[in-house]
């Protein structure tokens, strides 16, 4: 890698670089925080892309710009009601005006300025917050739901297309020898064989007409929302990376897969991870406050679907990246992908379990 302070350097600093760390937990993307010396804006974010993940860089970047256009614009127009706090992450041009730099080692650079005063959380706090992350995520969606879609190109073909994923699963699986025999292993195994004809749930829908696609923000998880650290409200989703056209059902289970589940993704607890409906109802409850109008009929009947989709699909891509060796998501020992994947089943038995409850919360507050 280039030096950093050379390539943070591009990107027209206020002020003379004090100091760059790594920042974050990202799975995919290398993030690191820039602190300057004599200047009115004390950081900024430097990011790395993978670009073994995003093949086409530089139309995540087009996909940023047409977003954050929009929602200014939205915003400029009609402002949130009594004020309210909501903030566009802003990416930061190079001294040629280029929304990236190309390392002599041919990295992909950005920047996005930093949104201070605010703060992320890996669990869900209390109830209020609970709240403020489904109420993000709902306004986040108001935001973008009038930006037709032909305008966002598809950056991650397949992304949240759970029967590709199970076909990627199939073919990781006829290449690569298993891993010795292990209860863990089986239960994967197992888990994955059972659910393979219902995988198809949302994609039949897409099929039959019932759902359709929208822009959406791709990974709406809880350490992506912002909550102002002084009135604890959401005001903020980061991590743009994935915002294309897909369905609102992915983000609203994506939102409710990571805010629901108490121990956190990361948890070695894997066998006691629970999905709490009570965190359920306060982030519907936030969600729906703001999202109610451009939902449809067809939204609701398949939101359960979408929740239980969501775990399910991700512990399949965590499971598939641990039998293929781990080339996709960053790890930190080799069995990481494994115990990501044993907390993303068990949650989803968890959601399986309480279909009804889960069910008649979302009939209720409909
Ligand atoms: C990845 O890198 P990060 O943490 O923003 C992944 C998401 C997963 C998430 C799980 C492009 O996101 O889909 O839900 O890990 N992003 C991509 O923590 O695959
Ligand atoms: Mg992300």
């Amino acid at each position: 890698m280039n030096n950093l302070i050379d390539i943070a350097n591009q990107f027209k600093p206020d002020g003379a670089i004090a100091k760059i760390q790594e920042f974050g937990n990202g799975n995919i993307n290398h993030t690191f925080l820039v602190r300057l010396h004599d200047s009115n804006v004390k950081h900024f974010i430097l990011q790395r892309i993978n670009t073994q993940v995003f093949r086409q860089p530089a139309l995540v970047m087009q996909n940023m710009s047409i977003f954050t256009n929009h929602v200014s614009q939205r915003l400029h127009n009609s402002p949130l009601p009594n004020g309210k706090r909501w903030e566009v992450p802003q990416v930061l041009l190079t001294q040629n005006s280029q929304n990236h730099f190309i390392d002599t080692e041919g990295s992909f650079w950005r920047v996005i300025a930093f949104i201070a005063g605010a703060q992320t959380f890996d669990t869900i706090q209390d109830h209020h917050h609970g709240w403020e992350v489904g109420y993000a995520l709902g306004m986040f969606h108001n935001l973008i739901s009038d930006l037709p879609i032909e305008q966002l190109a598809d950056t991650l073909p397949g992304f949240h297309i759970t029967p590709s994923y199970l076909q990627q699963y199939a073919e990781v699986k006829a290449k690569y020898t298993l891993p010795t025999k292990s209860p863990e292993l089986d239960y994967c195994l197992k888990f994955v064989s059972d659910r393979q004809t219902w995988a198809h749930v949302l994609e039949n829908a897409v099929k039959q007409g019932y759902l359709h696609l929208r822009p959406i923000h791709g990974d709406p998880k809880i350490n992506n929302v912002m909550i102002d650290t002084t009135t604890g409200h959401g005001i903020s989703i980061i991590d743009l990376d994935t915002v294309k056209p897909g369905l609102v059902h992915y983000d609203i289970g994506d939102c409710l897969r990571s805010s629901c589940n108490p121990l956190g993704e990361e948890t070695q607890k894997w066998e006691e991870v629970r999905f709490d409906t009570d965190i359920c109802r306060s982030v519907l409850g936030g969600y729906l406050s703001v999202a109610r109008d451009f939902l449809t009929e067809s939204d609701y009947e398949y939101m359960y679907d979408g929740i239980r989709l969501i775990a399910f699909e991700l512990g399949l891509r965590f499971f598939s990246d641990y039998l293929a060796g781990n080339v996709y998501f960053k790890v930190k020992y080799p069995e990481h992908n494994l115990a990501r994947a044993l907390v993303q089943f068990k949650l989803t038995e968890s959601i399986e379990s309480q279909e009804d409850s889960i069910r008649n919360t979302i009939e209720k507050m409909r």
